[in-house]
């Protein structure tokens, strides 16, 4: 039914939710959560081990705010795969928590570089003269402070207002429902190889910064001994670059997520092989188990 070997289209995405939420009715449920700014359904899917708690903590990822970064969605769909059709084995995972998962926050852009033009990377809403706004930018913490254009044509834009677009809006909603629940908030982009925590508008460090950077570092630990691959861990500003208005952000200081986590997935570019999918995904789920495994023994 899924397999990781070709990039799907956003509506084939949503045929894959709607097919698990009917064949693991159990464990599984599907909500529209919103339209994107050209109609489209947005979706998240909720996964459980079908033990009835509601009182569960629950971790949110989210993928494919930017729209060109292809791995991403590709990698939310593998931890769904995992969690639903693998899931005896990922039973762990399960047990303290119910999983929210946001496979493509910008289907508008994602289709975009499907159909017109491959490197698009914001949402599609029109400006005075040019399209969309950069969704990472489009958060309510810092919005515009830095990192952040308020040129419209530029690939950073930070929206004419915080929350402009609506497809931020979902997310905010969603991170604002699970408030008081919500323990581990995953965000994934692509690409180089990142697991990045804030904060994003600032070198300084937040106060908890060390639980943080355990979460990190047990991700990229656990995915060098597997496969080798290094990835960099550490605060965004202090490891990439300051940007502001990013969901990481919000979602650490708005919305009560005590672990935040940016993961940019490998690749050497925005287009990785067909035949390389696999292989990232598997090893982005590596690190993720162990970061939710750090999470778990600490909230
Ligand atoms: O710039 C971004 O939005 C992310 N990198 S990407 O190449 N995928 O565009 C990094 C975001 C890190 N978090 C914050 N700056 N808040
Ligand atoms: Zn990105």
């Amino acid at each position: 039914r899924i397999g990781f070997t070709a990039f799907y289209r956003h509506s084939a995405i949503n045929d894959y939710l709607d097919e698990l939420a009917s064949s693991y009715s159990k464990y599984v449920s599907v909500e529209t959560v919103g339209q994107s700014y050209e109609g489209r359904t947005m979706k998240v899917i909720r996964i459980t081990n079908g033990d009835g708690n509601p009182n569960k903590k629950v971790i949110f990822v989210d993928a494919g705010i930017h729209a060109r970064e292809w791995i991403a969605p590709a990698g939310a769909l593998y931890i769904i795969n995992q969690l639903v059709e693998n899931r005896a084995a990922n039973a762990d995972l399960l047990k303290n928590f119910d999983w929210v998962v946001l496979p493509v926050v910008n289907p508008d852009g994602y289709e975009y570089t499907h159909t017109s033009s491959r490197m698009w990377r914001k949402t599609r809403s029109k400006g005075k003269s040019c399209y969309g706004t950069d969704g990472n930018r489009n958060f309510d913490y810092y919005w515009g402070y830095t990192g952040a254009s308020s040129s419209e044509c530029s690939d950073t834009y930070m929206g004419t207002k915080a929350f402009s677009e609506v497809e931020t809006q979902v997310v905010r909603s969603i991170l604002q429902s699970l408030k008081g629940k919500g323990v581990f908030y995953l965000t994934l982009h692509s690409y180089g190889n990142y697991i990045l925590y804030p904060w994003g508008w600032t070198s300084n460090l937040p106060d908890t910064y060390k639980d943080l950077d355990e979460v990190a570092s047990a991700g990229a630990s656990a995915i060098k001994s597997a496969t080798g691959g290094k990835f960099t861990y550490g605060s965004s500003t202090r490891v990439l670059y300051a940007a502001a208005g990013g969901s990481d952000d919000y979602a650490f200081a708005m919305a009560g997520f005590p672990i935040s986590i940016t993961m940019e997935l490998q690749g050497s570019g925005f287009d990785p092989k067909p035949a390389q999918i696999q292989g990232y995904v598997q090893e982005a789920w590596v690190g993720i188990k162990a970061m939710v495994t750090k999470v778990d023994a600490k909230y």
